[in-house]
């Protein structure tokens, strides 16, 4: 049985696990990697789209910026649209601060690349990934690989495991509280092989539901419309995507432009937030202590955060200073709070709510005055812009 130690042990070769891996290797602190998913299946797997400034500044920092620069697409601002217009937010404008479009799936390439040339070691395929004796200072993670048991001794084992992992399951129930809350709603995504039709991403809100425009590079567009959670993606083809795309995104002297689909999928949207990040040797970060929906463009950015705050309190915490590291858990739910927030606040303002026709024809109408105000008061864009382009740590 392969037994071997570490200082952490992290489940999970998302982009939170793959950062914390890299950021304590930068700050010469060895780790292990274990994930149950293949290499392959990472690597192809589509999610967010857009990092923070605050994202972009620390994944250039720990060298993983290179092509992020070239790729990346600095956006100035946003779109708005309702009641058939469409307003540009600049945040660079309003407060000098810019995102920038990059995939999530080209943050983990860029990882993946530099754990390889690094000889970082992650296993992946690992089954029946489990956690032990976390209440005392060796914790242990354990796992098959091949038919074979391994055992990983460490420091600390730090939950990368996403929302349907086994970290956060590990904590005891009576030493944890979930808070959650799901919406009436999902969001069907596509990629699609077509030059975007925008220069900046718009979100838009149409009396059929939510549509919005987003992409990947200068030759694929990401797109996405508000569908019935419970919908299967089977009934919707091509053609009815593009159909209701163009109805919701369109305006006059605009052109949406079409082209092939290339993946589609519909993702449920959920609001959850674990009451604690931290039991005794095992952190949790990213989805394993949070999840937003995507709205606000926060997924992945709060995981980045986490990672920034976690790895900052174990590199004190080996040059003999605990401070951080106690307080990691508490700093990092007061900003996760703050994203939840901001999600949940651009989830139910763009999003239209089902109901009796009275009480939806009343959202519909109050969810108007929301933008009418919001694209007419500097005050409220600003607030818009600061929150967007990603709160301080
Ligand atoms: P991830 O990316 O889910 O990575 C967790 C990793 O842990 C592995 N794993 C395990 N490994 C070992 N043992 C186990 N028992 C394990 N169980 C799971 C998984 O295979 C995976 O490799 O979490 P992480 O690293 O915290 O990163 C967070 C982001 O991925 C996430 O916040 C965002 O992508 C959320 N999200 C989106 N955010 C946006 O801002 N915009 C989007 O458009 C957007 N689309 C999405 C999304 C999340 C999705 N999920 C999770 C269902 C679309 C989807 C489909
Ligand atoms: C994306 O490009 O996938 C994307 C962009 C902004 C969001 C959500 C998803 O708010």
């Amino acid at each position: 049985m392969p037994k071997e130690t570490t200082r952490i042990a992290i489940i999970g070769a998302g982009p939170a696990g793959l950062l914390l891996s890299w950021a304590l290797r930068d700050a010469g602190i060895d780790s292990i990697v274990v994930e149950n998913r293949s290499q392959d299946y990472v690597l192809a797997r589509i999610r967010a789209g857009v990092l923070e400034q605050g994202s972009v500044e620390t994944l250039t920092r720990l060298g993983l910026g290179a092509r992020l620069a070239t790729e990346g697409l600095v956006h100035d601002g946003i779109y708005l649209q309702f009641a058939g217009e469409r307003h540009h937010i600049d945040f660079a404008d309003l407060i000098g601060r810019t995102v920038t479009v990059y995939g999530q799936q080209e943050v983990v390439k860029d990882l993946v690349a530099a754990h390889t040339n690094a000889g970082s070691t992650i296993y992946y395929e690992a089954a029946d990934v489990a956690v032990h004796d976390l209440t005392s200072t060796s914790p242990r993670v354990t796992f098959t690989l091949d038919g074979e048991q391994h055992d990983i001794t460490a420091d600390f084992v730090v939950g990368a495991d996403g929302f349907h992992g086994v970290s956060r399951a590990s904590i005891p129930t009576e030493a944890i509280m979930l808070y959650d809350r799901s919406y009436p709603f999902a969001w069907l995504g596509i990629l699609a092989d077509v030059a975007p039709s925008t220069d900046e991403l718009i979100y838009a809100l149409h009396e059929d539901g939510f549509a919005m425009h987003s992409m990947r590079s200068p030759s694929v567009s990401r797109l996405y419309l508000q569908v019935d959670p419970a919908g299967d993606i089977q009934n919707w083809s091509d053609e009815r995507i593009w159909d209701a795309l163009q109805r919701r995104l369109g305006i006059p002297g605009w052109t949406l432009h079409e082209g092939v689909i290339t993946e589609k999928s519909i993702t449920p949207m959920r609001s959850f937030v674990a009451s604690r990040l931290d039991y005794h040797s095992l952190f949790l970060v990213g989805d394993a202590g949070h999840i937003v929906p995507p709205t606000g463009a926060k997924g992945l950015n709060s995981a980045i955060s986490d990672v920034t705050q976690l790895a900052a309190g174990l590199v004190d915490h080996y040059a003999g200073d605990d401070t951080t590291l106690a307080g990691y858990g508490e700093a990092a739910l007061a900003r996760q709070w703050r994203t939840q927030q901001f999600s949940q606040w651009m989830t139910e303002m763009l999003h239209r709510h089902p109901g009796d026709l009275q009480s939806a024809a009343f959202d519909y109408r109050s969810q108007l005055g929301q933008l009418d105000y919001l694209t007419t008061s500097l005050h409220a864009q600003r607030s818009l812009a600061e929150q967007y382009t990603g709160l301080p740590l």
